[in-house]
């Protein structure tokens, strides 16, 4: 990173030189008006750009235990992060560096927490548990008490036995669980808590509870700064890209929506997986296949020797080839990597174990080949983005007001030492020229304001057609989905006898639920990411043809203007020559913090479909008993409960699908309010500025300067002197400016 920290700096430094030339420019007797205003706010913004806001984002994802905090611990060189948490509650850990150590926990508030809670109480079968329309509060002992006995009185085998594991008896229990150990914080109105120095290895006490981890909302670390990660970068640990929680598969698809680069860590010991290719698949749908690194960790105590190795590894890239072309995969051990570096404080048995490693040298030679070659690759990869991202833009935009200012100074200092003839001649030369310019300059403006609307309108039919509520693909796909599940009651009777009527629907309202948020997270958000970078690309693709279109004519007229200069022997430096700097929508993005509103993550459901169930049991009950009663003949001891169960799960269908509608209402607002349109203004807000950009200098009003021609000789000479400095000033910084282009 030594490369880029220091072209940043150099960059830094440019940019204050820059800036001070503007106040420099101000202290000229007489001139009040410069063209350097919108400059001045811009070296600002520069600097607390490269200083705060580029941060780059790796996320390293893979499946349960596969060593990704291990893998990362090595990494940085400590035992920063939990290892073996073996807690599948899915929060991304974000690591970035800071001053000291530090763990920074941020809670959910009761709401939260209480929403969830009531969420996973629908149709919560215990008849003991109190109406779930009563709202719920954990915060009251009596609802911990009723909702303890009521989790103990469910049968959870039977409810395991359907296949999915229960998440919401676990979420319920988890909660209960780790109740008097959080109610402190959550009730105080911060609700972070922090861990630094000696008590960070606390926060590890939360990622291994899942009691208590339920309760987290964020987590971030800070270590010190080391050789590897300076701090720009954050490094985030997310947990089980195979969890069978579809609300985690949510939110590692919202993080990763934000990484430059992700690792793919999987162990030697299972090679590539089913789940692994789905979830790949997955982001590839999402567009994020791009910038892949996998790693395959490799435990040397599962291969009897290297050609094993090499073997699993070969056959391993094979597979990940099938779903990224030439894949860019590393295999090494990370838990050897690990003890090396830590070599004093680990445990007598890792210790044995280090030893025993290090004797296998054939294995241990091959992991540190391969370890060697992913840190290079990953600092070139890390370098590389980074270099491109955001130096050569700053340096671009730096450029151009380095030679806007020697422009600046050339053309005052040529007409002031000129007798005043001339100079009248030269004014009224520059005059005509600035009124061709700002002719140009409102056509542009003309034209982008139009192009704005158009595309504002196309935009807005694109992302209303697509998340209509009623006509719109996805909620076409969903609606699919939900019509097609079957259930099939017959073998649900057997359920009935067994744990009754209420947790039968119970467990087919969960195996639907979850059903559907998979296929949501699954297929659903990456379409739904898909369409987004098509409205993107279509805004990139507007904007940009706009520049193409007006580079030709901005840059002849800046030409026309630059010959005027000339003939009366005043050479400008040009700035306008270089090409127009395209949009580039992603580091508009990162610029200004814009996100894609959260994914679709979870459907919602009221408590009715409970009561309702219920009552309708009643009723089918009622006819049985009727027709026992008129002797009639029964032909399913079940009937009333199978009918009622076919009524049940049509209610929540229908209500499915009415959740849906409103939330796709919602998001569809979200996205075009909190996102498309802004995108599409900063945007094209850039690329006016870009293009004004050429002609600040040379349209800017110049009567001050032709007023000092009569001025006093003693004003005129201050005037010049200061000119004289900022000429020689700014062309050096040109040369430095010319001198990094040539490093990069
Ligand atoms: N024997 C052996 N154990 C390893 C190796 N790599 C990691 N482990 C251990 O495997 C366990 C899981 O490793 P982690 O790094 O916690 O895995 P993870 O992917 O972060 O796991 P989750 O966060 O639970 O998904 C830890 O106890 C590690 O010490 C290895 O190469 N060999
Ligand atoms: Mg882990």
């Amino acid at each position: 990173m030594t490369t880029y920290n220091s072209i940043k700096n150099d960059l830094l430094k440019i940019n204050s030189a820059i800036s001070s030339l503007f106040s420099t420019a101000k202290s000229i007797p007489g001139i009040s008006r410069t063209p350097f205003d919108t400059w001045e706010k811009e070296c600002r913004f520069i600097e607390k750009q490269m200083t705060e806001d580029d941060i780059v984002r790796v996320a390293v994802v893979g499946p349960i235990k596969s060593g990704k905090s291990t893998f990362i611990n090595a990494y940085l060189g400590g035992d920063y992060l939990r290892r073996g948490a073996g807690v599948v509650t899915s929060i991304v850990t974000r690591i970035r560096t800071g001053a000291a150590l530090k763990a920074i926990l941020d809670f959910k508030n009761w709401d939260e927490v209480n929403d969830e809670m009531r969420q996973a109480m629908v149709l919560f079968p215990s008849l003991d548990w109190r109406s779930a329309d009563d709202q719920f509060d954990i915060r009251r002992e009596q609802d911990r008490t009723e909702l303890k006995k009521a989790l103990s009185s469910l049968n959870t085998d039977q409810l395991i036995s359907h296949d999915a594991r229960d998440a919401n008896w676990v979420l319920l229990s988890s909660y209960l669980k780790g109740y008097k150990r959080v109610s402190g914080t959550l009730a105080s109105n911060n609700s972070i808590q922090q861990y630094e120095g000696r008590k960070f290895a606390r926060h590890k006490d939360f990622v291994g509870d899942d009691s208590l981890a339920t309760y987290l909302r964020d987590m971030e670390l800070h270590i010190e700064t080391t050789r590897r990660i300076d701090n720009n970068i954050e490094i985030a640990d997310c947990q089980g890209s195979d969890s069978p929680n579809p609300l985690h598969l949510s939110m590692i698809q919202d993080y990763l929506l934000t990484t430059n680069l992700i690792i793919y860590v999987l162990s030697s010991r299972t090679g590539i997986r089913q789940a692994d290719i789905k979830f790949l698949s997955m982001i590839k749908k999402m567009g994020l296949l791009e910038n892949i690194f996998f790693v395959i960790n490799c435990d040397f105590s599962e291969h009897e020797d290297l050609d094993d190795l090499v073997t699993l590894v070969e056959r391993t890239r094979e597979e990940i080839s099938l779903i990224k072309h030439e894949p860019e995969a590393f295999a090494f051990s990370t838990l050897f990597n690990l003890f090396r570096q830590l070599e004093e404080d680990i445990t007598q048995k890792d210790m044995l174990r280090l030893k025993q490693w290090k004797k296998e040298s054939e294995l241990a030679t091959f992991s540190n080949e391969e370890t060697n070659r992913f840190e290079t690759a990953l600092h070139q990869k890390l370098t590389e983005d980074r270099f491109s991202l955001l130096l050569k833009n700053q340096l671009e935009r730096l450029t151009i007001m380095a030679s806007g200012i020697h422009d600046w100074t050339s053309i005052n200092h040529d007409i002031l030492v000129r007798d005043s003839d001339s100079a009248r001649e030269i004014l009224e030369k520059i005059e005509h020229e600035q009124e061709l310019m700002n002719h140009v300059k409102s056509m542009v403006k003309d034209t982008l304001d139009g192009a704005s609307k158009k595309t504002r309108a196309e935009l807005e039919r694109d992302v209303d057609s697509f998340l209509d509520a009623q006509y719109g693909d996805i909620i076409k796909d969903i609606q699919k989905f939900v019509r097609n599940y079957n259930v099939a009651y017959e073998d649900h009777e057997d359920d009935i006898e067994a744990v009754g009527f209420s947790s039968t629907i119970y467990t087919i309202f969960q195996e639907f639920k979850h059903a559907l948020d998979l296929f949501i997270t699954e297929t659903i958000n990456p379409k739904l990411v898909q369409f987004i970078r098509k409205e993107e690309n279509k805004i990139n693709e507007a904007l940009n043809d706009i520049a193409s279109t007006y580079d030709t004519m901005v840059k002849d007229a800046s030409h026309k203007y630059d010959e005027t200069l000339r003939n009366m022997g005043i050479i400008l430096k040009g700035q306008t020559s270089g090409d127009i700097n395209y949009i580039d929508l992603g580091s508009i993005k990162r610029n200004v913090g814009f996100k894609v509103p959260p994914l679709i993550s979870s459907t919602r459901y009221t408590a009715k479909i409970r009561t309702e169930a219920i009552l309708r049991l009643g009723f089918y009950n009622l006819i049985k008993t009727v027709k026992k009663l008129l002797k009639k003949q029964i032909q399913n001891e079940k009937e009333g409960e199978i009918l009622a169960l076919r009524d049940g799960v049509r209610r929540i269908k229908q209500e499915t699908e009415r959740s849906i509608v409103f939330y796709l209402k919602n998001y569809k607002e979200n996205l075009k309010f909190q996102y498309i349109f802004k995108l599409a203004e900063t945007a094209s807000n850039h690329l006016h500025e870009a293009l004004l950009d050429r002609f600040r200098v040379i349209t800017t009003d110049i009567s001050e300067m032709a007023a000092l021609i009569s001025e006093e000789q003693s004003g005129k000479e201050k005037a010049l002197d200061i000119l004289e400095s900022m000429e020689e000033d700014s062309g050096k910084i040109l040369k430095e400016i010319d001198q990094i282009r040539g490093a990069l």
